[in-house]
Formats: C-alpha cells, structure tokens, sequence
C-alpha cells in the first residue's frame, strides 16, 4: 500500500522489461499514485535496444503497438510516429493516460471539452501546447481535458511509450472547428513484436489520426 507511494523513493528500471515489471506491481494496488507512475517512467532511460523490435512504422499514419497487457490492469503499447504524423483530438474514456518519449520530440495541444449543450458549431478553445522530449513524460485523463499529439519534426521520426489504465478500445474524436464527436475503434498495428493482418485502408481502425472530412459541396 504506502510502498508505491513515495516518488522521492525510486530505483530506476535498468531496462524496459524492469519497467513492465514495477509497472505491474504498482498496478496491482487498488490505488495509484500519478506522481509515482510518471516518475518511474520517467527514470527508465530510453535505450532503443530494449524497445525496437516493438516499433514499426507506417507510410501513412502513426501505429500502435501492443508491448503488454499489464495483467488486466494496464496496456502498455509504442506507438511510433512518421515525421508529422499525428492523432486528431480525442478523449480517453475515463483512463488514465501517461505517455513517455523514447526517441524523437512530440507535441501536445490540449483542448477544453465542447460545450455538448450548445447548439451552436464552435471552433474548440485550446489550453496549451508543449513539447516533449526524449525520456520526458506526460500525463492526461478526461478531467484534464481532450488532446492532439503529432511528431513536430518534418525530417525525425518520434517513439513514444503509452500507458492506459484500465485499458480501453473505443475513444472519441472531436472535430476542431465545430467540436462535433464521433465514437471510434481503436486497434493494434502489431501485438508484442508480431504484425497483425491488416483489415482495410481505414484510418480509424488503428489510431485516431485525422480523416479528412467530406467537402460539403
Ligand atoms: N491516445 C492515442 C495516442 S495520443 S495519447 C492512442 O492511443 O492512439
Ligand atoms: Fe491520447
């Protein structure tokens, strides 16, 4: 109980397998401390050793990719990240979301929610806007409010390490300029180091990058 709750009181995981396994331990507690969650992440120093065979890169959107199911309580996944590749703005389904670079800078533009009760179509009010690099570590739930992430670099590739608790599989999308929802998939691209078979060319049934929106004309 008080063990995981001392953030001052760290080992740092030599390797990202001793991450996933402090990681477990941590989350097997009925509460988890935030601090102590991002801190751990944080004193794993990246080494792309540890983590390349979990990242693959696609031509035409970011990927995500399965590194471990945190014995029900988390998904811990590497999603890697083309130059200015991105995600549109989403939510994460009442989870707790923390994300750490391992390579590369990424950029967060958080967002307040749309007012659902207005019927009005109202470009969406951004927060802040920050960038993250390598071994960095950031945090996001629902409360907070929604966000964008996308590699800000037109000529480096970004990796970065997600964790989701409890994990999720559906999340929302906002459209910024009328803050408009829409309910989507979220899948894998591959699931611990192995590809999966890719179903059809639709940008939703891997990650929540952007899809064009129909012209109304
Ligand atoms: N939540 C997005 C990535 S940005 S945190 C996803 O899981 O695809
Ligand atoms: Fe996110």
């Amino acid at each position: 109980m008080e063990q995981y709750s001392d953030e001052k009181n760290i080992k740092a995981p030599k390797n990202l397998q001793e991450l996933v396994d402090e990681l477990k331990k941590v989350f097997a507690e009925d509460k988890v401390n935030i601090e102590y969650v991002k801190t751990l992440m944080e004193l794993y120093e990246s080494n792309p050793l540890d983590w390349k065979k979990f990242a693959k890169f696609d031509q035409y959107r970011y990927t995500r990719n399965l590194v471990d199911e945190g014995n029900g309580k988390f998904n811990l996944m590497i999603l890697c990240w083309n130059e200015s590749q991105g995600s549109c703005i989403h939510s994460h389904s009442d989870s707790h979301c923390f994300l750490k670079v391992l390579n590369g800078q990424v950029q967060e533009e958080i967002f307040d929610w749309p007012d659902e009760s207005s019927d009005t179509e109202l470009e969406m009010n951004m927060l802040k806007q920050m960038v993250f690099e390598k071994n960095q570590v950031t945090y996001i739930n629902d409360t907070i409010g929604l966000h964008r992430m996308e590699n800000p670099s037109h000529c480096a590739k970004a990796v970065t390490l997600h964790l989701y608790s409890p994990p999720f599989i559906m999340c929302n999308t906002f459209d910024q300029k009328t803050g408009h929802k829409t309910k989507i998939p979220m899948t894998f691209w591959s699931k611990y180091g192995e590809k999966l078979p890719s179903n059809e060319e639709n940008c939703s049934q891997t990650g929540v990058c952007c899809i064009p929106q129909p012209e109304n004309n």
